[in-house]
Formats: structure tokens, sequence, C-alpha cells
């Protein structure tokens, strides 16, 4: 090789290393750290009988029941806050398990989940937790996770009352993942403040036991403190459970590929 052909060779060979460098670098840059303001205030919280006979209606359900939980509508003013705006990814976990020397969890292993920018998975609720306060914030409230999803006119999803199956990866592959997605793959899916995936890809863990909403009606043997509340739905679930209004529930050591988190912190 002559010297101009090697010079020439050499470009190509650098361009294609800041290429490289880039492209992994701009995975990272998606979900490392970005955070959304939740201004202080008011909103609107769980269902209203209005918004339960809507839901029955909508997905056919067999029961009211189903919805109880959700039962008062109420309002709940909150301070300001900040909130992840990707939930956290294989990425963002592999630099805590590499700053912390803490295990993987299993679906590292599973090639169908294991992308960088994918949510990471089958953590239980206190290892979501322990990556929380290692970045130097906590898990969400139920109540913070609810406001940063729905704002504060008591909308259904997101992004409206619409129940629009492509604005979110829910079950099935018509919006074009079997298994959890890339964050921020659903743009029209974005909350009023600008959160990503708030409905579907992954259930995400929340700092709340599973109680009653004050002034329920309900009876429910799952009240207590036996479950954490998890928010949002997953792509393992329907268009119905990713309503933002949902009160999902799982023992604390569940481990579920449907299972991930983000965090919050105060302003
Ligand atoms: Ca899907
Ligand atoms: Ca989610």
């Amino acid at each position: 090789m002559d010297f101009e052909k090697k010079i020439k060779y050499m470009g190509v060979r650098f361009f294609l290393i800041v290429f490289l460098f880039s492209g992994v670098f701009g995975v990272l840059k998606v979900s490392a750290g970005e955070t959304i303001l939740i201004p202080e205030g008011p909103f609107i919280m769980g269902s209203t009988e209005k918004d339960v006979q809507w839901a029955v209606r909508q997905f056919r359900s067999e029961s009211l029941d189903w919805y109880r939980d959700e039962t008062p509508a109420h309002t709940v003013t909150l301070p300001a806050f900040h909130i992840d705006k990707y939930e956290v990814t294989m990425a963002d976990y592999s630099l805590y398990m590499e700053a912390t020397g803490k295990p993987p969890p299993r679906e590292f292993e599973n090639s169908r989940l294991n992308h960088p920018a994918q949510p990471v998975v089958s953590l239980p609720w206190q290892k979501a937790k322990d990556y929380c306060l290692w970045a130097k914030k906590r898990l969400p409230t139920e109540a913070e996770w609810e406001k940063a999803a729905r704002g504060t006119d008591g909308r259904h999803y997101p992004w409206g009352n619409e129940p629009d199956a492509l604005n979110a990866n829910i079950r099935g592959k018509g919006d074009n993942y079997r298994n959890t997605s890339p964050g921020g793959k659903f743009p029209e899916g974005v909350s009023p403040y600008g959160v990503m995936d708030m409905a579907g890809n992954v259930w995400e863990w929340t700092e709340d036991w599973y109680q009653p909403y004050s002034g329920n009606k309900h009876d429910n043997e799952f009240y207590g403190e036996k479950f954490k509340v998890i928010k949002g739905g997953s792509w393992y679930s329907n268009l119905d459970l990713a309503r933002s209004a949902v009160r999902g529930k799982a023992f604390p050591e569940q481990k579920k590929n449907y299972i991930g988190f983000r965090c919050v912190a105060a302003k």
C-alpha cells in the first residue's frame, strides 16, 4: 500500500471509529438522566363513575368491580418535582452495575429484551429503589407518577381520551414491538409534560403500598401492606390497563419481564 492510499485508509478507519462511538453515546444520551419538571399544583387522580362506565363499555369488561379501586376521583396537590423522561434502560443499569458491582437481572441474558435502550426489567421493588437512591433520586409516589402521566385534567391516557392502540407499546405486535421497545419510540403517546412511555412498554414500580383512596367504598381483600402499586400497563397488557388511573399491583419481591421503573427527584 503506497503512502497516499495508507493515509486514505486510515482516514476511513478514523471516520468509522468516530461514527461507532457517536452511535454508542447516542444511545446513552437518549436515556442517561434526562428529566422533566412537573410543576407544583393540583391534579385529578383516580376515576369518576363516568370514567369507569366508559372503560367497561370500551373494553367490554365483565365486571365493574375491576375498576372500583380507581374511585373516587379526587384532587391531589403536589409540590414540583423532576421525573425521568424515559424508563430506566439496560444501558443505565449497566453503568450502575459497573459502578457498584451489583449482579445483572436475568433478562440481561435475554436477546429479545437486552438492547441498551430497552427498559431494564425483572428487578424486584427494592432493587429498583436502590438504583434510584444511587442515582440520587427515589421511586415516584403513585400520585407523582399519575400526575406526570396524565396532567391535571383527568384524561384517560397521556395523549388524551382516544383509545388509540398505536400510541403505546401494548400487547401484540400491531405497534411494531412484540416485546419491550427502546425508550421514546411512541412520540404520539407523550404525556402533557413531555414524559415518554407512561402508557405501556413496562409497568413501573411506585413507592406506595396498594391502599384504598380516601372515600373508596370498595371491599378489596388485596388492600394493605402486601402489594406495591405499579402503573401504566406494559407490552404484555391491553390498552385498558395502559390508562393512567389503573392501579396495578405486584408483590415487592416479584421479578417480571414486564415490570420496570423510572425515578423522580425533588425540584
Ligand atoms: Ca407491542
Ligand atoms: Ca411504562
